[in-house]
Parts: C-alpha cells; sequence; structure tokens
C-alpha cells in the first residue's frame, strides 16, 4: 500500500518544483535565524538569493557532526524554545552527545514520513506492530511509534530488551510487524530456538530493520530464521530520525528516500565533488521542510549509492542502496578498505557459524592489529562433544580466512568462540571494539 499517493509517486518534473520552493524557504529560514549558517554562508559569499535552482545548493556549505557537537546543544536551532515540543539526542561515544529539536510541524512530518515508511514495509492499518527499537532520547523507539499510530496500526511500545517478555507478547498479541536492529532481533529469535519454540511459527510477516548497518546475508538469515520478509529502514537523527527512507516490500531493490522532504546528494568523501548516480559515496542530505532544526547539506558519514529508475512497487523516489557502512568504521588493512558488513557477509557463507562477530583493534607493539572474533554454532559445538579442542579448527578457520580473503581481499587474524560468548545486542550491535585506548568505536 502507498501511504501518500501523491507525493510519493509525483513526477519529476513537480516533484524538482516542489523540492526548489522548499529548499528556498529552508535557507532563508536558517539564513535569518541560525548565526553559524549565516557566517558559513557568508564566507562563500552565497546569501539565499543566490538559491535559484536545485544545482545552486551546490554553492551552500557543508554541515558535520562535529558542527552539531560544537554549537551544543541549542545553538543550531531556527525556532524559539517556545515553539519547539521535542528534543532528542544520539548518545555518542565520546563527549557531548548531539541534540535535535522538532516542533509540532516537524511530529507531524516525521509522523508521515514513518507512516509512508511502515506502509511501504507492508504495514496496515488496524494490524499489530511490534517495536523493539528503544524509547526515549533515540529516535528509533518514539520515531517508528508515532508513525505507526499515524498509519492506524495498533503499536506494542515494548521497546528493547526483556527478550522472555518480548516473546511472550508475541506469541499473544499475534503482531504481523516488528521493528528493532537486526541484531537484537535476531537474539528475539535465538532465544525462541532456546526456549524450545520456532520463531518461523509465530504471526509476524515483515520486519523493518536498521539503525546500525546490516548485510545481505544477515537479510536472508533473518529472513529464513523468522519466516518474514526483512525491510531495510534507515535515518539518522541529524536529520529526523528514521523514516528518511526504507525499502518497498514488492521489490526489496534500494531505499525509496522521502525526497520530497530531505534532499539527498552522494559526494565523493575526498574530493566533496558529487559521483554518478550508481557509484557510492557520503549520503549528504539537506532538510526541506524542518522547522526546529533546518540542517544543510549534511554530511552522514555512511556510504551508498543512488538510482533513479522507477520502481516497480510505482514509487517515483530516488532510491539508495544499502549502506556499506560508515567511513569512520571503515578497516584499512595493509592499504585495502573493508567495511564491518562485508566481514559479516564472507561469515554468513560459512556454514558453521552464527551471525555474531566482533572485530577487535589491538596494538602489536608499535604496530595495529585487527582480530575477528566469530562464533560457532550451537550443532558443531555438539559435534565436537563441547570440546573445541575436537573441533577442526584450524580447517574451520582456513576456510573463513580463505573466504574474507576472496571477497575482501585481506588476511586477517580468526579467533573462533564457543557459542554464546559474543555479547548479544538489545540494541545497536557493537561490532568494533577498539582495544588500543581501551575505547569502543561503533556504537
Ligand atoms: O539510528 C535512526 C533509526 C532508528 C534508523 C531506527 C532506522 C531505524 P542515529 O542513532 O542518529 O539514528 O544513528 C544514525 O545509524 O548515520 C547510520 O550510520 C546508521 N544507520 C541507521 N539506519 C541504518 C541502516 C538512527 N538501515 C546512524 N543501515 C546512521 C545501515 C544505518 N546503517
Amino acid at each position: 500500500m502507498i501511504y501518500n499517493v501523491e507525493k510519493e509517486t509525483m513526477n519529476k518534473q513537480d516533484k524538482e518544483k516542489l523540492q526548489l520552493e522548499r529548499l528556498q524557504k529552508t535557507v532563508r529560514a536558517v539564513y535569518e535565524n541560525v548565526p553559524f549558517y549565516q557566517e558559513k554562508f557568508d564566507e562563500k559569499n552565497v546569501t539565499p538569493d543566490n538559491v535559484q535552482s536545485l544545482e545552486d545548493l551546490k554553492k551552500l556549505p557543508f554541515t558535520k557532526k562535529k558542527d552539531l557537537r560544537d554549537h551544543y546543544p541549542f545553538g543550531l536551532f531556527a525556532v524559539d524554545q517556545k515553539e519547539m515540543v521535542r528534543l532528542h539526542a544520539s548518545s555518542g561515544t565520546s563527549g557531548k552527545p548531539t541534540v535535535v529539536g522538532y516542533t509540532k510541524s516537524d511530529i507531524e512530518v516525521w509522523s508521515e514520513v514513518v507512516a509512508r515508511a511502515i506502509a511501504s514495509a507492508g504495514g496496515e492499518p488496524g494490524s499489530v506492530l511490534h517495536n523493539t527499537y528503544g524509547y526515549g532520547l533515540f529516535t528509533g523507539g518514539l520515531g517508528l511509534h508515532y508513525g505507526s499510530e499515524r498509519l492506524g496500526m495498533v503499536t506494542v511500545p515494548i521497546s528493547g530488551g526483556n527478550t522472555a517478555r518480548q516473546i511472550l507478547l508475541i506469541e499473544d498479541f499475534q503482531p504481523q510487524v516488528i521493528c528493532g536492529t537486526p541484531s537484537y532481533v535476531l537474539n528475539i529469535a535465538e532465544t525462541m530456538e532456546k526456549m524450545g519454540k520456532d520463531p518461523r511459527k509465530t504471526s509476524l510477516k515483515f520486519g523493518i530493520f536498521g539503525a546500525e548497518p546490516w548485510s545481505e546475508e544477515m537479510r536472508q538469515t533473518l529472513e529464513k530464521k523468522l519466516d518474514i520478509k526483512a525491510i531495510d529502514i534507515y535515518g539518522l537523527s541529524e536529520i529526523i530520525g528514521p523514516g528518511v527512507s526504507i525499502e518497498c516490500h514488492e521489490a526489496q531493490d534500494g531505499l525509496h528516500i522521502a525526497d520530497d522532504h530531505f534532499y539527498v546528494e552522494v559526494i565523493d568523501p575526498e574530493t566533496l565533488e558529487p559521483v554518478e548516480d550508481g557509484e557510492y559515496g557520503e549520503l549528504v542530505f539537506t532538510s526541506l521542510t524542518k522547522e526546529a532544526f533546518p540542517i544543510i547539506r549534511y554530511r552522514t558519514g555512511d556510504i551508498a549509492a543512488l538510482n533513479r529508475e522507477t520502481c516497480k512497487c510505482g514509487r517515483n523516489s530516488v532510491r539508495m542502496s544499502r549502506v556499506k557502512g560508515r567511513i569512520d568504521d571503515m578497516l584499512i588493512i595493509r592499504g585495502v578498505n573493508v567495511f564491518p558488513s562485508e566481514i559479516e557477509n564472507c561469515l554468513l557463507q560459512v556454514e558453521e557459524l552464527v551471525p555474531h562477530y566482533q572485530i577487535l583493534l589491538k596494538k602489536n607493539g608499535t604496530m595495529d592489529h585487527i582480530e575477528l572474533q566469530v562464533e560457532v554454532n550451537k550443532a558443531t559445538f555438539e559435534k565436537c562433544a563441547g570440546d573445541m579442542e575436537y573441533l577442526n579448527m584450524d580447517e574451520l578457520r582456513r576456510r573463513i580466512q580463505h573466504q574474507i580473503k576472496s571477497n575482501c581481499l585481506v588476511s586477517i587474524q580468526v579467533q573462533i568462540m564457543e557459542p554464546g560468548s559474543i555479547p548479544r545486542s538489545e540494541g545497536k550491535a557493537v561490532r568494533i571494539v577498539d582495544l588500543r585506548e581501551e575505547k569502543v568505536l561503533q556504537q
């Protein structure tokens, strides 16, 4: 079902006209109300009057996460506090969190784009949505919540954690849709198995998964384990939260961006020049309708590619590929760039492994050293009578290393672990642990 047929199937010409009108209004609002933008525009010698076409957006300066931190907490807001109704913040691994604000109208827009997203994933009015995204300052819980209610779904605001209770409510409330990070929903499915329950036998039909990078192989694992369609949803608090883009259940072929609200560019993170459609680069978003926290050319740090072909579902919006990873999480192993999601892809092709892993960054003297911890499944563990020594680890380790070498072109040290030994997440999975300074890189 298409939630907003008029906006989601709008032709290119009308869309661009609408985008330009909204862009001009946003640019004027930030120039007049946010000193940070006025200064940056002045440095580049541009004023709102210089934005006469969508192409002119390129004249405007980029905004980065550091700009949000430097203006903590409210320095980039464009409206008076009296007009605002909500704050959210992202945790951040060091220093101050990044804070974002919403007016009533911003919450309306957010609910609308998430309602579109849930409908795109297969949600329908009257059916039940089990929402395991964390409620609170994180945008996942409340973002999906408002969208689900807007669509007219019966919303279960269970939030993350207390997995046994999640399972009880899935059995008793019979939801059709589950939302959460892919790693946490996998954790729920595995807990069901441990309790002797079959995760394929629930009422669930669709899963709406995002908030962390995940691979195509992980999608197949979740679809098989839970007998559902696993849909990728993307968003970030700086732009609005979840609902920036989502796949449609009809095609599952790229994520439709709500591009009447968020204008997308993809740039080469080194040269800052735009890349061709289809080429991977850094996603950059400009908000077109936000009031409290409008944002111009925000460099997300997320790597993806664009596709402007019409989708078979009928939506006309520009689509982005699944996010390959964040620039900050990219590992450089002897000169080769690798994202954790690419390693995940390789691991899930090895039958004996479960989809849990951690990449440890260590120091070996003065040299950086990377170690991959993977976990064998229960059946494999039982085959070796619970004694890891009996397992032909060398052969398995060689196969894993070969898989990674042939797909990612890097040699990496692999440590095979017992079932259950890699920490499970109740929200965003921690895939990279930096032990060089005892700090966690990815949250
Ligand atoms: O994670 C918003 C969200 C909530 C999205 C629920 C989807 C579902 P932040 O906490 O600000 O917001 O984190 C945003 O998470 O820049 C990406 O690096 C990553 N991310 C979000 N969705 C995806 C996805 C929420 N589908 C950061 N695939 C973003 C890969 C994702 N990475």
